[in-house]
């Protein structure tokens, strides 16, 4: 059996390895597999001469280079991609006939490509955006892919603005300035004019914006869709991918200092968990409403504006994902991969949703631009791990080779094949009865902006409220003309008054008239990121060491923390060996010119005299200390070290009657044993951040 399962998972891995190769030990060829001399200079008359055009490996080598290049996503331009599986935790036969989602002992191989939307592919990877999460599931009934993001709504009902909001997102077309930021006139001019988005702005501006990694963030299918079981029965449902390691985000201020210092952040922090085994895991959940339900229920299904708490609609946790394999190539995986909201499995089906519907032109659209004609599907990542079969042929970059003349059903010559499956085998649209009259109008049902906004803004903890407030400010803060400021109060004001009060400060504009909005009646503490899973597994930690440090101290922790999962870096001014107090040494993997207290999660200073000492002489290393702590994040250190520690620190204090430990500060003292210092210090970076010190 549990081989089997394993077969499942690998098939699209053995399928890609049939064309994988690799050139290590062979002799260079051209194209043509015409062996070759020279590789390095051109053939030419005599040595000073010019160049000769029948030298066919140069003009084979330059204009293949020339060709080098397909065009970027329109959207999502910039992103990362990794294999993994997926299987279903228990049949959901009641639900869909989708066979993936009902055979437990499946791990169907999928492929999932994360993704900034605004920036172009050289952008960096903290930018303050929503996030790509596209899964392709290679499953024995072809390819299903639920392209969605990290954000569980969008800024438009219907489809047809998309590219207006993405004209007015993307950098002034004058001059191709801001690159990957909605902080400009011409995105806070479309957001006044489009009050659905004030929902989307207000995730956008959250936390969910920076997110901390890959591995930290939540997926949405944002759509509703449908389940259909064998019985042709149908439910509505919501998709959600929910992160074992709980969702956690940069600061702004961190995000921004990231962006420079490791444009790669993101991209690198899911590959190298996935080298060392660390591998991503996310629970596929859903959200059910039987037909009857949505009827009475107070939200429009179909309007991608809109979420369904989870306190009215619980989630249920189908299954898990686990990303554990890199990709071999990202060009040939991850830029040619094409997902498309069409491919679509028997059992799952669209609604009436105008921004799906759109979406299910667009998709296929753009690969036929961006993959160069007809036959992507061709390409290794995009084929199903079944064969195909159809009357499709021809056109450009065809690969397969159809034998026989029959490209047409029916047909007699081949007995009418391919055939036609059966009903029950095949997909089929869910038995929908619709009748109306043609119009352009949106039902009244889509006409409130506002109320998911403010539920969203009161659910939040008050550490989150203020980063959007601070997001506010950066954002309309960078907007030159003072009457789209002034309208961005006059919009957020239908969201929350003291909301825009506090965005009219901070940007240089008149405060808003008193509005009497009502707070939600239920708010939804699912909300809040502060509710989700703290773990440490996958967290860095930066080991700051100098010569003459305590051996014992770091060797003690560094057991500690490695057996829990942690990745510790030990940073020194210059790379190589560093001695300790003892006839020990260890080796530096990083000196300050080549990481930043960004990058981590916590900080740890042992002491020793002479490697205290070193520290405070060096800017650097307490630069190091005072960035980690104003990014709230934990510091530990021991006996002489708390001293340079304080130092740093102590003015920051807002409050003096703050204790240390309270704030995450926790150091090794005569008074505190060495395993609760241990205990302490891995508790204290669980929880991610001390936000006691922001507030
Ligand atoms: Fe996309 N979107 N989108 N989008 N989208 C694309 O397809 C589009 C929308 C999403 O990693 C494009 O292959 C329209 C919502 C992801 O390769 C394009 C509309 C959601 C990705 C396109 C939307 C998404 C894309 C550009 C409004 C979340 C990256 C390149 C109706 C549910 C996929 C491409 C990858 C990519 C069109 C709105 C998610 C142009 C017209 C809502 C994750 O076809």
């Amino acid at each position: 059996m549990e081989n089997n399962k394993d077969n499942q998972s690998n098939r699209k891995k053995e399928q890609l390895e049939e064309y994988t190769q690799s050139d290590a030990g062979t002799k260079h060829t051209t194209d043509q597999g015409i062996p070759i001399h020279h590789d390095e200079t051109t053939l030419k008359v005599g040595e000073r001469g010019p160049s000769l055009i029948e030298d066919f490996h140069f003009r084979e080598k330059i204009t293949h280079f020339d060709h080098e290049r397909i065009p970027e996503r329109v959207v999502h331009a910039r992103g990362f991609g990794a294999h993994g599986y997926f299987q279903v935790y228990e049949p959901l036969s009641d639900l869909t006939k989708a066979g993936f989602l009902n055979d437990t002992n499946v791990k169907t191989p999928v492929f999932v490509r994360f993704s900034t939307v605004v920036g172009s592919r050289g952008s960096a990877d903290t930018v303050r955006d929503v996030r790509g999460f596209a899964t392709k599931f290679y499953t024995k009934d072809g390819n299903f892919d639920l392209v969605g993001n990290n954000m569980p709504i969008f800024f438009i009902q219907d489809a047809i603005k998309f590219p207006d909001l993405v004209h007015a997102i993307k950098p002034e077309p004058n001059n191709e300035i801001p690159q990957a930021s909605a902080a400009h006139d011409t995105f806070w001019d479309w957001v006044v004019n489009n009050q659905e988005s004030a929902h989307m702005i207000m995730w956008l501006l959250s936390d969910r914006g920076i997110p901390r990694s890959f591995r930290m963030m939540d997926g949405f299918g944002v759509h509703t869709f449908r389940f259909v079981n064998s019985q042709n029965e149908a439910h509505f449902v919501k998709f959600h991918w929910k992160p074992l390691l709980g969702v956690h985000s940069l600061i702004w201020d961190e995000a921004q200092k990231i962006a420079g210092k490791d444009p790669d952040f993101h991209r690198k922090d899911l590959y190298e968990a996935i080298e060392r085994g660390d591998y991503p895991e996310y629970e596929l959940a859903i959200q059910v409403l039987t037909e009857r339900e949505a009827q009475q229920f107070n939200i429009d299904l179909l309007d991608a504006t809109k979420i369904w708490p989870e306190e009215q609609v619980p989630l249920q946790r189908i299954g898990k994902m686990t990303l554990n394999r890199n990709q071999d190539n990202f060009f040939a995986e991850t830029e040619q991969a094409a997902f498309h909201l069409a491919n679509i499995v028997p059992g799952i089906d669209f609604t009436n949703d105008p921004l799906l519907q759109g979406r299910l032109f667009s998709y296929l659209d753009t690969q036929l631009l961006r993959l160069g004609g007809p036959n992507f599907h061709e390409i290794p990542i995009n084929r199903p791990i079944i064969p195909i079969h159809n009357n499709q042929r021809d056109g450009f970059h065809r690969m397969t080779i159809n034998k026989g003349k029959v490209a047409y059903s029916p047909n007699t010559l081949q007995m009418n094949s391919p055939e036609m499956h059966e009903e029950k085998d095949a997909f089929m649209p869910f038995k929908e009865h619709i009748e109306g009259i043609k119009t352009h109008k949106l039902p009244q049902s889509f006409s409130d902006h506002f109320s998911q906004a403010r539920l969203f803004y009161y659910s939040l903890s008050s550490v989150e409220k203020k980063h959007i407030i601070d997001a506010f400010h950066f954002e309309v803060g960078n907007v030159n003309d003072p009457s789209i400021k002034q309208k961005v109060v006059t919009m957020f004001n239908q969201v929350d008054h003291q909301l825009a009060v506090k965005i009219a400060n901070g940007v240089g504009v008149k405060q808003p008239e008193e509005t009497e909005n009502q707070a939600p009646a239920n708010l939804s503490p699912a909300l809040s990121q502060l509710n989700t899973p703290m773990k440490l597994k996958g967290r860095k930690v930066a080991f700051l060491l100098e010569n003459g440090f305590n051996h014992k101290e770091v060797a003690d922790l560094k057991s500690f923390l490695e057996a829990k999962g942690i990745v510790i870096d030990i940073v020194s001014e210059q790379l190589g060996a560093i001695s300790s107090d003892q006839e020990t040494s260890i080796s530096a993997n990083k000196n300050y010119a080549t990481t930043h207290a960004v990058l981590y999660d916590a900080i740890f200073i042992p002491s020793g005299e002479q490697h205290v000492k070193k520290l405070n002489q060096t800017m650097e290393s307490k630069e190091f200390i005072l960035n980690t702590f104003h990014h709230m994040k934990t510091i530990g250190s021991c006996f002489d070290a708390n001293q340079l520690v304080n130092q740093q620190i102590k003015p920051s204090f807002k409050d003096s009657s703050i204790k240390n430990s309270e704030v995450g500060i926790i150091q090794l003292d005569d008074q505190l044993a060495e395993e609760q210092f241990l205990t302490a210090f891995s508790d204290a970076i669980k929880v991610h951040r001390h936000w006691k010190r922001e507030v």
